[in-house]
C-alpha cells in the first residue's frame, strides 16, 4: 500500500511530512477531508484527531512521531544520534513555537476560532518577539555546526520544520522572512532546492 496521511486542507501539522515525502521523491497519499465530513470521521481515528499516518507497517498519530518516522525512513534525521538528537530539539522547539503562535494569534487571527482578544496589537508583538527568540535559539546552533544546512550538509528535518513554521508565521509577520541575513540565506537556501520549489509550486493553497 502507499503511505497515506489524512489531515485537513492545511498545511499545519501534516506540511513537514508532505514536504519530506516530496524531497525524497517518493509517493504520499494526501488525503484531506473537510469540516463537515470531519464529525462523522472524528469516532473512527485513534485520538480524535488529525493528522493520522497509515502505511503497510500500521497506523500513527502525532505529527512529529509522523515526521521523525518519515524522516528517518529516507535519511533526512542526520547521520547519527547526535545529529539527530539536534534534528529532534529542532522539531520540539519549533512545535512549542507552533502551539504558542497558534494559540496566542493564529487561532482568532487567521482561523477566525477563537474570538480577538482585548490588545490584538501586544499580544500580536509578544508572540512576534518570542517567535525570534525561538529562531535566535536555532540561528546559534546552526551557526555553531557550520553546516550547509542547519544540521547537517544536506536538507534534513529540522530544515523543514523551520522552513514551514517560517512560512507559518509569515502569514502575520510577512517581514519575518527578512528579519535578518541568517533568515534570508536559509529561506533562499531552502527555495532553491528544486525538489521543494516544485512541491510548493503545485501544492494545495491554503490559509495556514
Ligand atoms: N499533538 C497532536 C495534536 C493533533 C491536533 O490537535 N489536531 C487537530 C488539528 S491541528 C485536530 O485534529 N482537531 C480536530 C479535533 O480535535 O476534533 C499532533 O501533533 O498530531
Amino acid at each position: 500500500m502507499t503511505d497515506k496521511i489524512l489531515y485537513f486542507n492545511l498545511r499545519a501539522r501534516a506540511e513537514p511530512t508532505r514536504i519530506v515525502y516530496a524531497l525524497a521523491g517518493k509517493p504520499l497519499v494526501d488525503e484531506r477531508t473537510i469540516l463537515e465530513k470531519w464529525e462523522t470521521l472524528k469516532a473512527d481515528q485513534p485520538l480524535g484527531q488529525l493528522p493520522v499516518f497509515t502505511c503497510s507497517e500500521g497506523t500513527l498519530v502525532m505529527s512529529n512521531t509522523i515526521a521523525r518516522y518519515a524522516a528517518k525512513k529516507f535519511g533526512m534525521m542526520g547521520d547519527n544520534l547526535w545529529e539527530e538528537a539536534l534534528n529532534d530539539m529542532i522539531v520540539e522547539a519549533c512545535q512549542e513555537s507552533f502551539e504558542k503562535l497558534s494559540s496566542k494569534v493564529l487561532r482568532w487571527k487567521v482561523m477566525n476560532i477563537d474570538p480577538e482578544p482585548e490588545n490584538p496589537n501586544v499580544v500580536i508583538e509578544e508572540a512576534y518577539q518570542e517567535l525570534l527568540k525561538t529562531l535566535d535559539f536555532i540561528k546559534k546552533v546552526a551557526e555553531k555546526r557550520a553546516k550547509a544546512f542547519l544540521i547537517c550538509n544536506e536538507i534534513s528535518l529540522a530544515d523543514i520544520v523551520v522552513f514551514v513554521a517560517l512560512q507559518h508565521a509569515a502569514v502575520v509577520y510577512p517581514e519575518v522572512m527578512s528579519e535578518n541575513e541568517w533568515i534570508e540565506e536559509f529561506v533562499n537556501k531552502m527555495t532553491s532546492d528544486e525538489r521543494l520549489k516544485k512541491y510548493i509550486e503545485e501544492r494545495a493553497e491554503t490559509p495556514l
